[in-house]
């Protein structure tokens, strides 16, 4: 099955934290580019994230992949201090091809992805067909291609 992640870093080596977090990840298909992008929510004044997408094939389901999710991100020595505040890493699933899940700690897909352009740009980079027609009226932020995860000097 297409599964899509989105991951984010703001705290710490972002490159080095998005990298590792990739290369643990079994079954990547593809890894959009990153792109440095504004703070949705959260304090004023925490620093610009790294995003990218990645496509991953697995037979895991939307539970088991929400723990392997949980795993990168304590993995990345995350802590989980204030709600939508800086972090070394976020996993979140996005899309997961004919699931969909509704339950009150796991939504398939990310009930956000869709209006939020961090999420969306890159996504559209692996897997333009998971986006409606005009999302690029519907999505807010701004976002900024840099280079890919493996480029020397991104
Ligand atoms: O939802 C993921 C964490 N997150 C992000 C993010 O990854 N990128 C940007 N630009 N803003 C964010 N706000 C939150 S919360």
């Amino acid at each position: 099955m297409r599964v899509l992640l989105g991951l984010g870093s703001n705290l710490g080596d972002r490159r080095r934290l998005l990298a590792e977090a990739v290369d643990s990840l079994s079954g990547v298909v593809a890894v959009s580019p990153l792109y440095e992008t504004a703070p949705v929510g959260g304090p004023s004044g925490q620093g610009a994230f790294l995003n990218l997408v990645v496509e991953i094939d697995s037979d895991l389901s939307a539970r088991e992949l929400l723990g392997v999710c949980q795993r990168l991100e304590a993995a990345a020595e995350r802590v989980r201090t204030e709600r939508w505040g800086p972090r070394t890493l976020d996993v979140d699933i996005l899309w997961i091809d004919g699931v969909t899940v509704d339950e009150p700690d796991l939504e398939v897909p990310h009930p956000r992805m869709w209006s939020r352009r961090f999420v969306m740009a890159p996504l559209v980079d692996v897997a333009p067909d998971v986006a409606p027609a005009g999302w690029e009226r519907q999505v807010e932020g701004d976002v900024r291609q840099v280079g890919r995860l493996d480029d020397e000097d991104s």
